[in-house]
């Protein structure tokens, strides 16, 4: 009897040891929320919709230069991504100015693009083409070519769900207004777009290098699924930022945030990183989509990626050879910087349960 009790006693002990050491941690379930889970996107109420008009998010990143480092978005790479991150989106920043070397100068970048478009829809997540203008601070200076642009691409991907159309990154000077420079160039491209796809979201980006919704107020443009966008950096006119769109809020005007970083707007500072995850939560709470810059492995501090030669010193120093070196396969979540490891744990955040 004795001995009974001893063993029960011991297997009792065994059993509570295993439930509170062995036992495996609670899985990271990754909440899926890609195009065949919601469809055609739309404005309702102001707000971003899916096809059954519920509230949508997406959360994703936005590549650098696609002549820069067009190299680097391979299905692969972005497929890591949509696996491992849980992106719902990636936005393609296809610079376009001679200035900043871009779709003017290498009109061959297109393809990159076509590229980047087709794994997208391959890997059922949606996509932003991003007409990406920056030194060209008016979009008015290559209306021409952006109508062409957006009519050959708006026809190649008539009725896909996936496209969203970005069609001024960011106007900019003081001499670029919204009234007489970014609306009527706006609803020119926007004319061309509605001929191929009458329902496909077009981001509208504002004056002031996307920071102005003031403006835009009192003069919205007459589409129901255009969404303004502005651009939002710490130190970089936040208090702008904000109450433009605590009013947009208010009076329902759609809003969406094409470009945030950690860093300041140099894209090249220190991290500012609880006030990111609380911008990041602000979003959030206001069903805000947000898309993060920049996916590149550049030697700057908004890169989500650590330059190769970075981590190959690192690994060296840790006794790894050239050779095992040369030999590894490459996987994006090895060279995770300190913006990429932020980022990625913050769409994780808000994607899983
Ligand atoms: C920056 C890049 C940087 C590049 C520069 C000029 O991070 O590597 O040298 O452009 O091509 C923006 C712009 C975006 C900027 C980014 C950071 O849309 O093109 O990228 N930024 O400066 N708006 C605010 C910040």
């Amino acid at each position: 009897m004795k001995k009974k009790i001893v063993l029960l006693f011991l297997i009792l002990i065994l059993l509570i040891g295993f439930f509170l050491f062995v036992r495996p941690q609670k899985e990271t379930i990754l909440i899926s929320h890609k195009v065949s889970d919601h469809g055609y996107l739309s404005i309702k109420n102001g707000q971003l919709v899916d096809q059954n008009g519920e509230i949508m998010m997406l959360r994703g990143v936005s590549s650098h230069h696609l002549y820069w480092f067009g190299d680097l978005y391979t299905f692969d790479n972005l497929k890591e991504l949509v696996d491992t991150w849980n992106i719902n989106v990636f936005r393609i920043a296809m610079y376009t100015s001679l200035e900043d070397d871009g779709y003017m100068k290498h009109p061959e970048v297109k393809e990159t693009l076509y590229q980047i478009i087709d794994d997208c829809i391959r890997l059922d997540i949606y996509v932003i083409v991003d007409w990406h203008i920056l030194k060209d601070n008016n979009p008015l200076i290559y209306e021409k070519e952006a109508i062409s642009f957006f009519q050959e691409i708006s026809f190649k991907y008539q009725n896909v769900p996936n496209l969203l159309y970005e069609i001024c990154n960011e106007p900019n000077g003081d001499d670029v207004t919204w009234s007489e420079d970014i609306k009527p160039y706006a609803e020119k491209v926007i004319s061309v777009i509605r001929k191929n796809n009458i329902n496909s979201i077009i981001l509208v980006g504002t004056a002031n290098w996307s920071k102005d919704l003031e403006s835009v107020r009192y003069n919205l443009i007459d589409d129901s699924n255009v969404i303004y966008v502005v651009h939002s950096y710490p130190e970089g006119g936040i208090d702008i930022v904000r109450s433009g769109m605590e009013n947009a809020f208010r009076e329902k005007i759609p809003v969406i945030v094409s470009e945030c970083a950690a860093t300041d707007p140099t894209g090249d500072s220190k991290l500012y990183t609880d006030f990111f995850k609380e911008w990041i939560a602000y979003l959030e709470k206001n069903h805000v989509s947000w898309v993060v810059w920049q996916f590149s492995d550049k030697f700057e501090k908004s890169s989500l990626l650590l330059p190769k030669t970075v981590m190959k010193k690192k690994w060296l120093e840790e006794g790894m050879s050239e050779e095992e070196i040369e030999n590894k396969k490459y996987h994006i979540n090895d060279y995770l910087s300190e913006s990429g490891k932020l980022t990625k744990s913050l769409i994780l955040q808000y994607t899983s349960e």
